[in-house]
């Protein structure tokens, strides 16, 4: 891309700006009746020789659009093939590219920090109490969870409720994460499930409660980082695991060592790292970040901007239907034909259809889709796409899940930015 850096910043803020009044005068377009974006061709030949190629599909182009490889966001610093987005507490994504594999490799897990890691971890005396509304309490170490319970392995998906922010407008506070605050990793450990079996629930038990290691970024030892819960419902299901190993080693420091909540489906801020204590409560938790707005989102759809009250907040459980794209990357060049491929996910379902558009989204190709090869685990899809000449292109993918609800084109905006599952656009020059 001959763009520079500079020229993509101001691009983008122009378009945020006004998209349409950006869309004229920097490329000449004008909306047609159907909001596609005519485009003159004085404006064509900008936008090619930004792209270095022509637009075969221009004419579907919606208006106020800037094309997916010059809206790349900026790589701040590159750290194991991950893009740091804060360093105190650490919060890193992973660019989609990065995220080919089936299985991700744990220096290709993000990391969100809420607070400061502890160190000096020692796995050997390390415990884990159950306590709160529970028959008998329990104290376990590490070597008591592998010898008196099922010791299992199962990919599972883990995304930070946060996850798209940055592409929120007007913008929401909080780390801008672009496509890269999931992964679904191999964790080994054994079943909460079987775990509060043990330990008995009571039948006045309505939530959990979930406390780790780390420490407030104040300082203050009284003050917890994060500390928040799943229904009791939820916390029986069979995928939820506190492990103790992470694709066939123990926990890295960042992803929770020595043991950690693996939750799929649900934000992943409900997977408490370092986790020391699971307490069984008779009300909804109320620890740090599960009340106010934190992790919540409005119970109405709301005006992009729109005040919403605290009271009408309401808690986010299942994360929905999204898929990317991490096979060719935003901006590659390509041949005349490609394998595009990805993953797909849905909160607690199963995706469907995963299908393929490389016009603008007039016309969709299904894609190839893989079961999950267990259940939390993301679904592989890939597809075969011939472009009928050389030229930019833009891949976009959206999934369908089993309830048939299907990835938006556009966001729907709530004030602390969360649960953006918009189609992943891939742009490609093609020759
Ligand atoms: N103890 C503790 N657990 C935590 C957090 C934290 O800050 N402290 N962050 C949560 C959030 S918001 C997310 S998205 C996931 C991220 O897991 P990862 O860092 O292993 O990718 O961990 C969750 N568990
Ligand atoms: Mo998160």
């Amino acid at each position: 891309m001959a763009l520079d850096d500079d020229k993509k910043q101001n691009l983008r803020e122009f378009f945020a700006a006004s998209p349409e009044e950006a869309d004229r005068k920097f490329f000449g377009r004008v909306a047609n009746p159907d909001r596609r974006g005519f485009l003159r061709k004085t404006g064509l030949a900008t936008m090619g020789a930004m792209l270095g190629t022509s637009i075969p599909f221009h004419r579907n182009m919606p208006i106020g659009f800037v094309p997916a490889a010059m809206a790349q966001e900026n790589v701040l610093i590159g750290k194991d093939g991950l893009t740091l987005l804060n360093d105190r507490p650490v919060n890193a994504e992973t660019p989609p590219e990065n995220l080919d594999d089936a299985i991700t490799p744990t220096n290709r897990h993000f990391i969100r920090n809420n607070g400061i890691p502890p160190e000096d971890v020692d796995p050997a005396t390390w415990t884990l109490t159950i306590d709160g509304f529970v028959d008998t309490q329990l104290e376990l170490t590490i070597a008591d969870l592998r010898a008196q319970f099922e010791v299992v392995t199962m990919a599972l998906t883990l995304e930070c409720g946060g996850n798209g922010r940055g592409y929120f407008d007007p913008p929401a506070k909080g780390n801008q994460w672009t496509y890269g605050a999931v992964a679904c990793s191999e964790w080994t450990g054994v079943r909460l499930k079987n775990v509060l079996e043990k330990a008995g629930v009571q039948s006045n038990v309505i939530y959990t409660a979930h406390y780790g290691a780390d420490t407030h970024l104040s300082g203050d030892p009284d003050k917890l980082p994060i500390s928040r819960g799943v229904p009791i419902s939820k916390a029986m299901t069979d995928n939820i695991l506190i492990a103790f190993e992470m694709n066939g080693a123990p926990l890295h420091p960042m992803n929770g060592a020595p043991l950690r909540l693996v939750v799929p489906g649900w934000p992943a801020s409900t997977a408490q790292k370092w986790l020391t204590r699971i307490e069984l409560r008779d009300q909804v938790h109320d620890g740090p970040k599960m009340t106010g707005k934190a992790y919540r989102v409005p119970n109405r759809k709301v005006a992009p901007g729109e005040k919403v009250e605290t009271e009408d907040f309401v808690i986010i459980e299942r994360m929905p239907v999204k898929s990317l794209v991490t096979f060719p990357a935003n901006g590659a060049d390509s041949g005349m034909e490609t394998e595009v491929r990805g993953h797909a996910w849905s909160g607690d379902r199963d995706v469907s259809k995963v299908e393929i558009s490389i016009d603008f989204g007039t016309s969709w190709q299904t894609a190839e889709l893989d079961a999950p090869v267990n259940s939390g685990a993301w679904q592989n899809w890939r597809a075969n796409v011939v472009f009928p000449q050389s030229g930019y292109y833009e891949v976009w993918a959206r999934a369908t899940d089993s309830n048939g609800d299907m990835q938006p084109f556009a966001i729907d905006w709530n004030p602390k930015g969360y649960l953006n599952n918009t189609m992943h656009r891939v742009g490609l020059r093609v020759s």
